[in-house]
C-alpha cells in the first residue's frame, strides 16, 4: 500500500513533503534557492535565459500524467521536491538491520557515511550542467536544444532532491553541503567536482549524447541502488529521481543513434562502402563512425571509474549498514546480508586479467558496475548497432574491456588495449590515438558544430527523430528565440 501527499504548487518551492508545516525547514530551503539561482544564471545554460522553452515539469508522482509540458523562461522553472509516494510497513532490505522497520530519521551511528552518499549524489547533478553550459551556442536543432535544457533543469531538479535531504535531516553542517554543492565547480582546479568524470569537458554534442548515454546511465544504475535505501527519504527521493532519468538516457541513444544513421545514409547515397574511409566519408559533412566508436571508447571507460575500486570497504560499510544495496535488490534471491556470499572479481595477476571469487560485500561496486556494462552493452546493440545492420553498413561499436583506459580500481596502474590485452608504456603512446580520440578528430567533430535553430531544420551531421516531444510536428518551435 502506499500513501501520497499531493503536491503543493501554492509556496516558492512546490513540493509534495509537507514543507508549508516545517517553517524551518521552508525558512533554509527558501534562503538557499537565491544562491542556487545564482548558480543556475551564472553557471547554468550559457545564453537562453530569457527565452521561452518547451519544457517538462514534474507535476505529481503518480505513474499516470506526472509531468506538463509548457513554453517557461528556464529560471522561471519550478524546480520542486517530490518524494515518491511512501510504502506503508517498509522494512529495510539487505545488511545487517534487514527486516527492521526503514528510518524516517537519519540513524545516529551511519549519519557520516549516508551524509557522504548524499553529497556525492548532489555533487554530480550541478557538475553536468555545468558541464554542458556551452552547448546552446551549437546546437543542431531547436529540438536539440531544448532537450539539453530540459536534462539541465532536472538535473538541477535532482540537486534540490539531495539539498532538500541535507538540510531536512543533517543540521547545521546538512547546510554547509548545500552551500558547498554550488560552491564546487567542474574542472575547476582549487575546487573541482568530487568525482572524475564530472571534471571532464563536454565539447561537443557528440560528446553531450555520449555523456547521456553513458554517464547518465551510471546515474541510472547508482539511483537504483540508492532506492533500496533503508533510510526511506532518501529511497523515495531516488525513486522519483528515476522516472526523470529515462528521458536522459534516450537522449542520449537516440542522440548517438540519428548520427550514426546520418552517417550511414550519406555514405549509402555517395556509394562508400568502407566505414574506414574516413577523409571521404568527414568531405560529406558527417562524423565518420571510427570517431564515434572512439569516443565511445572514451565515454565508457571514463564512466566505469565512477563504480569506485572493484574491492571496497566503503561499498561493504553502506550495505551492511542497509544504506545503499544492489541493483534490483528486491529482486535478487540470495539472503541479502552477504556475509558467506562470493562474488567473481577481475583482477590483475602476472599481467593477465583473472576473475577470482571474492567476498560478496567488498565485491559490491564491481557487480554494480557489471550490471552497468550489460545494461550499456544492450543498449549499444539495440540503438546503435542495429541502425548499422539495417543500413547495411559493416561496422559494430563493441565496448572496449573494463581494463581499458582506467583511473581508478584494479586496472589504474596498466595500459591495455579495447580486448584487455596489457600495452608498454611506449606501445600505448604509439597506439593511443586508435584507440580514443585523436587531436585530429576531436577537431573535425568540432568544425561541424554550427547552430541550426530554424524550426524543424537540422545540422547535416544529425538526423531528425522520429517523432517529436510531447506528440508536436516536426517543425515544432520548442525554443522561441524570437519574441
Ligand atoms: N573519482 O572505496 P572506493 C549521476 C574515491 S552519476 C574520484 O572504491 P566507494 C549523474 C571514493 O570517494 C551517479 N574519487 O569508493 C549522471 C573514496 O574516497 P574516500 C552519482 C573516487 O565509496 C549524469 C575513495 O576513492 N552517484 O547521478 O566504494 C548526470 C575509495 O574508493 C572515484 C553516486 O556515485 C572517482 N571516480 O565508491 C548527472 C552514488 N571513485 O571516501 C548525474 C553515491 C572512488 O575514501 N556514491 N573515489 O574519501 C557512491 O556510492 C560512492 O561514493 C562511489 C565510490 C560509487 C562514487
Amino acid at each position: 500500500m502506499t500513501d501520497t501527499i499531493a503536491v503543493d504548487y501554492d509556496g516558492l518551492i512546490p513540493n509534495n513533503v509537507g514543507l508549508s508545516a516545517d517553517p524551518r525547514l521552508r525558512r533554509a530551503l527558501e534562503n538557499w534557492y537565491p544562491s542556487c539561482l545564482d548558480w543556475w544564471r551564472t553557471r547554468g545554460p550559457e545564453g537562453f535565459q530569457d527565452n521561452l522553452v518547451y519544457l517538462r515539469t514534474a507535476v505529481s508522482v503518480e505513474p499516470e500524467g506526472w509531468a506538463k509540458f509548457g513554453y517557461v523562461k528556464m529560471p522561471d522553472y519550478r524546480w520542486g521536491i517530490l518524494l515518491a509516494p511512501a510504502v506503508e510497513g517498509r522494512t529495510i532490505p539487505f545488511g545487517q538491520h534487514k527486516g527492521e522497520p526503514a528510518w524516517q530519521e537519519v540513524p545516529g551511528e551511519y549519519r557520516a557515511m549516508l551524509r557522504r552518499l548524499i553529497v556525492v549524489q548532489g555533487d554530480t547533478e550541478p557538475a553536468s550542467v555545468e558541464q554542458q553550459r556551452h552547448l546552446g551556442a551549437t546546437a543542431p536543432s531547436l529540438y536539440d536544444l531544448r532537450n539539453v535544457f530540459q536534462v539541465n533543469v532536472e538535473e538541477a531538479r535532482h540537486l534540490w532532491a539531495m539539498v532538500y535531504l541535507l538540510q531536512k535531516y543533517f543540521g547545521r553542517d546538512g547546510r554547509e553541503e548545500a552551500e558547498d554543492l554550488l560552491r564546487r565547480r567542474s574542472g575547476d582546479r582549487d575546487s573541482p567536482r568530487l568525482l572524475g568524470a564530472f571534471n571532464e569537458a563536454t565539447p561537443d554534442w557528440l560528446a553531450f549524447f555520449m555523456f547521456t548515454f553513458f554517464t547518465d546511465r551510471d546515474g541510472k544504475m547508482q539511483l537504483h541502488a540508492l532506492s533500496q535505501s533503508g533510510f526511506d527519504p532518501l529511497s523515495r527521493t531516488c525513486r522519483f529521481m528515476l522516472t526523470e532519468e529515462a528521458h536522459h538516457m534516450f537522449v542520449g541513444q537516440s542522440g548517438v543513434g540519428r548520427v550514426i544513421e546520418r552517417t550511414c545514409a550519406a555514405m549509402r547515397e555517395a556509394g562508400i562502402d568502407d566505414p574506414h574511409d574516413i577523409a571521404r566519408i568527414r568531405d560529406l559533412g558527417v562524423i565518420d563512425l571510427p570517431t564515434i566508436h572512439k569516443r565511445a571508447n572514451l565515454h565508457f571507460s571514463l564512466t566505469l571509474d565512477l563504480f569506485g575500486n572493484e574491492i571496497s570497504t566503503n561499498a561493504a560499510n553502506a550495505y551492511n549498514a542497509g544504506l545503499k544495496g544492489r541493483y534490483l535488490e528486491d529482486q535478487i534471491d540470495d539472503d541479502h546480508r552477504l556475509v558467506d556470499l562470493t562474488y567473481p572479481v577481475l583482477r590483475l595477476r602476472d599481467g593477465l586479467v583473472m576473475r577470482d571469487a571474492g567476498p560478496a560485500l567488498s565485491a559490491l561496486n564491481m557487480r554494480l558496475r557489471d550490471d552497468y556494462v550489460a545494461d550499456a552493452q544492450s543498449g549499444v546493440e539495440r540503438w546503435w548497432n542495429r541502425a548499422m545492420s539495417r543500413a547495411g553498413i559493416d561496422f559494430r561499436i563493441r565496448l572496449p574491456h573494463v581494463a581499458f583506459h582506467r583511473h581508478i580500481g584494479e586496472f589504474a596502474a596498466i595500459h591495455a588495449d579495447p580486448d584487455g590485452n596489457m600495452l608498454s608504456e611506449a606501445e600505448w603512446q604509439r597506439r593511443r590515438d586508435e584507440f580514443l580520440p585523436s587531436a585530429d578528430d576531436n577537431a573535425f567533430v568540432a568544425s561541424l558544430m554550427q547552430p541550426v535553430y530554424d524550426p524543424g531544420k537540422f545540422a547535416g551531421w544529425i538526423a531528425p527523430p522520429r517523432s517529436g516531444i510531447d506528440g508536436k510536428p516536426g517543425d515544432f518551435e520548442y525554443v522561441k528565440l524570437h519574441g
